[in-house]
């Protein structure tokens, strides 16, 4: 057990435990919503518990099996920063913080986003839950749709009062009791629930669906309902044949790197958007049919997370592909894939180029440790050596010359170098998600200036600050290498 799941003195329900029970009564409620979703779990966990069993991942440097039939992430959309705050401190309670700008006006979409995920690495392993959230950007309207969009949004309330009350006792208490923690994840679970009843004329919505689907979604109804539920299959190309051979209409590609050896980022499939029947109010009172397409289901594999040196190579090879070939062509995983041959495929390169972060898991058999130090010719100064370099200058966990060093040391039996898993998402990837699930309406255009990132606008509404995704992957790589080093000089 690890130590936040402990009793605390104050008998709180452990937040990863919040996090938990939340993250498993949405999987069930979208289960119940979308029973695509459910043949999509089922496919996954065939392929998993086969790839688990034959061993063949060993050679990808994974290394959090234990968490991955547990692991999903959701989406949402919102339509202003008040409601962003409101669902922060939503997100607060489960343990999640925002990490990560993604700016979408760059795929004409008028919304921006940041994911709220657990942080530290105990945390992830005991439930990664993450939701992509994106809040709509008004001011990339035309000012009298604007005003409109403004007005019904403020006049809904996405958070009850019981919701809103253990948010605050949370707050204040700094924790809450198993029963409050239960109470919390039912309340909590009703806002990200779907409603076929519009709240807005049928006019309007086609109004707003014409301008851009996703405002369609985000304005037409009562709350913001989990638009998918991804879980992370080991093995997407053979994920996305068996669901094509079940008949399920999967979106075009892939999204993100090719299938490789060693797994970079994240790669991401999806089946369509569904096509839901909702109900509009007449103005008399009375109900109109309509239709409207938001949920889909979408798989991801994980792999390793990339250094901004890794990232810019990525998408350097990338977009050399987008220029050629577009992502619905049936040759384009096949460039992808010709295209990436620049990219290293090897742990040992991709660590000496510094293209991905990673961590050091030392021999925990401390008199096979010793021995194998023992022959090793003054290893004692060196190791000291490189503790003083890194202690005067952390980047130094970059320079060539270390990374010698630690593959003499992984040659000798010593260490194991293993690469962090990527726990972030991909903008372009993310953007061809959205798009691949848009069938109608059109795009938002930023104007001249408008395309400024507005991070600042998103933390303002948070009153926080968005942790740094590279940053966070940096402290992890080097705590882990300290960590190591002072393992193995206590043994000399
Ligand atoms: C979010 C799309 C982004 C992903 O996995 O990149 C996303 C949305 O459609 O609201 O979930
Ligand atoms: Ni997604």
């Amino acid at each position: 057990m690890n130590k936040d799941n402990m009793p605390t003195q104050n008998n709180f329900y452990p937040q990863n435990s919040i996090r938990s029970d939340f993250a498993i009564a949405m999987s069930q409620m979208y289960r119940e919503e979308v029973p695509l979703y459910q043949d999509l779990l089922d496919v996954v966990e065939e392929i998993n518990s086969e790839l688990i069993n034959s061993n063949e991942i060993s050679e990808e440097g994974i290394t959090d099996l234990s968490r991955i039939n547990l692991e999903r992430h959701g989406a949402i959309r919102l339509g202003s920063k008040e409601e962003l705050n409101l669902i922060s401190r939503l997100f607060n309670v489960l343990g999640m913080e925002p990490v990560g700008y993604y700016d979408l006006s760059i795929a004409d979409l008028p919304v921006h986003s940041t994911v709220f995920r657990p942080v530290k690495r105990d945390d992830l392993k005991e439930n990664p839950f993450r939701i992509f959230c994106s809040v709509l950007r008004p001011e990339l309207l035309d000012s009298e749709i604007q005003e409109k969009v403004k007005e019904v949004i403020a006049s809904r309330n996405i958070v009850s009062e019981k919701c809103l009350s253990l948010i605050t006792k949370f707050e204040e208490e700094s924790g809450l009791d198993e029963e409050d923690s239960k109470d919390f994840v039912k309340e909590a679970l009703e806002i990200f629930r779907w409603h076929k009843n519009a709240r807005i004329s049928k006019g309007f919505y086609k109004e707003l669906l014409s301008i851009n689907s996703l405002l369609a979604d985000i304005v037409a109804f009562k709350g913001p309902h989990i638009n998918h539920l991804t879980p992370r299959v080991l093995d997407i190309d053979l994920l996305y044949q068996r669901m094509s051979e079940k008949g399920i209409n999967m979106t075009a590609t892939i999204q993100g790197p090719p299938r490789r050896k060693i797994p970079i980022l994240l790669r991401q499939t999806s089946f369509r958007a569904l096509n839901e029947e909702i109900l509009f109010p007449d103005i008399e009172g009375s109900e109109l049919l309509g239709t409207h397409r938001a949920r889909f289901g979408e798989i991801e594999k994980r792999g390793a997370a990339l250094t901004p040196k890794g990232l810019g190579l990525y998408n350097e090879l990338l977009n050399k592909v987008l220029i050629e070939v577009k992502q619905s062509d049936s040759n384009y995983l096949e460039k992808l894939a010709e295209s990436f041959k620049a990219f290293p495929d090897d742990i040992e390169s991709l660590v000496k180029e510094t293209l991905v972060y990673f961590s050091l898991s030392v021999d925990e058999d401390t008199d096979s440790l010793k021995a194998k130090l023992e022959k090793i010719p003054q290893i004692s100064q060196q190791i000291s050596m490189i503790q003083n370099l890194i202690e005067k200058d952390s980047t130094y966990i970059f320079k060539p010359e270390f990374v010698e060093v630690l593959l003499s040391l992984q040659l000798a039996g010593v260490i194991k170098i293993e690469l962090l898993t990527y726990e972030d998402f991909l903008p372009v990837s993310a953007a061809g998600i959205f798009k691949s699930n848009i069938v109608e309406g059109g795009y938002v255009k930023a104007k001249d200036g408008q395309e400024l990132s507005s991070q600042e606008d998103l933390e303002k509404a948070l009153t926080k600050k968005i942790l740094d995704p590279f940053k966070d992957y940096e402290a992890e790589s080097l705590a882990s290498i300290k960590a190591g080093l002072e393992k193995i000089s206590n043994l000399l």
